[in-house]
């Protein structure tokens, strides 16, 4: 076999069970092609793709501008590192800065790199600007985040699937309840040692928990109160997945051309990763103004791939996109008819708990026990029929297909998701 001959849906599973390390349960299904909201497996049936890649791919499947992008740059200069500069890193760099309203950005490759650059940055800050003693600042986090899978980050992680047996643990982080305003007071009023706060706007991973109306806005007001950054990770809500540029943006409205660039809560520094590329290539993104972005100094921090000609010509593509093809607005309006529609349908079936998202996040939390396998068994379902989700933990299954779904194939989704779930009726 020629590593260039079509495999069997078992071959290729065959294949990453004997070669792969066993980091993942996937799902059984084999792809080999995506366009738009589709994906296709090796038997050539055709699939909604109902996970975007975890929302890495807003912009739909291999879309041309952010393939040509990516061509055009690879057969042109595809990697310098910083040791030297380059035609493309600055013009993307003033594109992204002036496009999510920010002084300063600092490329990188991955949101958990990101992640891990925002929290240098906000210790670094504390330490030399907020004049906290060395080595005594503490970051404040939510329990059941998911911000990746460094060692620092399942550090102050509670998932003990993604913690055990990884430590010993980065020290300097307090865990609070998400969407608990007093609890993050209390916090802030008895420690003086707070560098920064650092929170999704949603819980994706969690199962798409949206905070109360105004929590992210107190949040960031409690912050201001006492001088504590506050970092808002929108590696998985941002870049118009929750009907907004930034799930920070909260009811502010993008679609209005006259968008002052104020949004509801402006995060000190904003983390950015995922669709920043379109899923075409690994991009993120740290973005901040000049008085906390200038505590990085030459040799602080960096990456091989971080800036990258490929990843500057691709982001500034897929950014293009999401402004041209209006995504947010479309993601705004087929979230709102997705759980219209859903919740309808919950009113009348007992096995769906409840549906709750923003834009195109959207999860359906399911009747039945946290260890059942009934959220998984729909989802195997919902394949044979034609769509692809996953649970996201336990119960819950998460729904966010690509931004350019048209109102008429969200449609034909939903009838999917009624018939199938219909199917499972006890
Ligand atoms: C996997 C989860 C989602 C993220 C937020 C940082 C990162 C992520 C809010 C790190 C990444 C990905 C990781 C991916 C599956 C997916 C995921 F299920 F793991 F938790 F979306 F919910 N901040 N989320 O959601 O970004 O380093 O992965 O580029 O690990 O399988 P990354």
């Amino acid at each position: 076999m020629t590593v260039l001959e079509q495999l069997t849906s078992q071959e290729a599973i065959d294949l990453e069970n004997n070669y792969g390390a066993h980091n993942y349960h996937p799902l059984p299904v084999v792809l080999s092609r995506g366009e738009g909201v589709y994906v296709w497996d090796v038997n050539g049936t055709q699939y909604f793709d109902f996970l975007s890649a975890y929302s890495a791919v807003n912009q739909g499947h291999c879309h041309p501008k952010i393939v040509n992008a990516l061509v055009h740059q690879a057969q042109t200069l595809a990697l310098t590192s910083r040791a030297f500069y380059n035609d493309m890193l600055g013009k993307y760099e003033k594109f992204a800065t002036e496009f999510f309203k920010f002084e300063k950005l600092l490329p990188m490759n991955t949101g958990a790199e990101a992640v891990e650059t925002a929290l240098k940055i906000a210790r670094k800050w504390a330490y030399e600007v907020k004049g906290i003693d060395e080595n005594e600042a503490e970051i404040i986090v939510c329990k059941n985040n998911f911000h990746g899978r460094t060692t620092t980050i399942i550090s102050f992680s509670n998932d003990e699937n993604a913690r055990k047996n990884f430590g010993p643990f980065t020290k300097g982080f307090i865990k609070i309840e998400y969407d608990n305003i007093q609890v993050l007071k209390e916090v802030l009023e008895s420690n003086k040692n707070i560098a920064a706060f650092l929170v999704e706007p949603i819980q994706g991973e969690a199962g798409v928990y949206v905070p109360s109306e105004g929590y992210l806005a107190t949040a960031k007001r409690l912050c201001e109160n006492h001088n504590v950054l506050f970092i808002a990770d929108e590696v998985q809500t941002g870049i118009a997945r929750t009907g907004r540029l930034l799930a920070t943006c909260g009811n502010c409205n993008c679609a209005d051309k006259n968008c002052s660039g104020t949004p509801e809560v402006k995060p000190d520094i904003l983390i950015l990763g995922k669709a920043l590329s379109g899923g075409a290539y690994p991009v993120s993104a740290v973005l901040a103004n000049n008085e906390i972005m200038n505590v990085i100094k030459p040799g602080n921090h960096g990456s091989t791939f971080g800036g990258n000609p490929i990843a500057a010509a691709v982001a500034i593509a897929a950014l293009e996109v999401v402004r041209d093809e209006h995504l947010a607005e479309n993601a705004d309006k087929l979230g709102k008819i997705f759980r219209a529609e859903l919740s309808e349908f919950a009113r009348e079936n007992e096995l769906i708990k409840l549906v709750r998202g923003k834009g195109l996040l959207n999860a359906i939390v399911i009747n039945d026990t946290e260890d059942s396998d009934t959220a998984w068994n729909i989802c195997l379902k919902l394949r044979d029929n034609g769509l692809l989700a996953k649970p996201t933990h336990g119960n819950i299954i998460r729904f966010a297909p690509p931004l350019v779904m048209t109102e008429n194939q969200l449609y034909e989704c939903i009838e999917i998701i009624k018939k199938t779930i219909t199917s499972f009726q006890k």
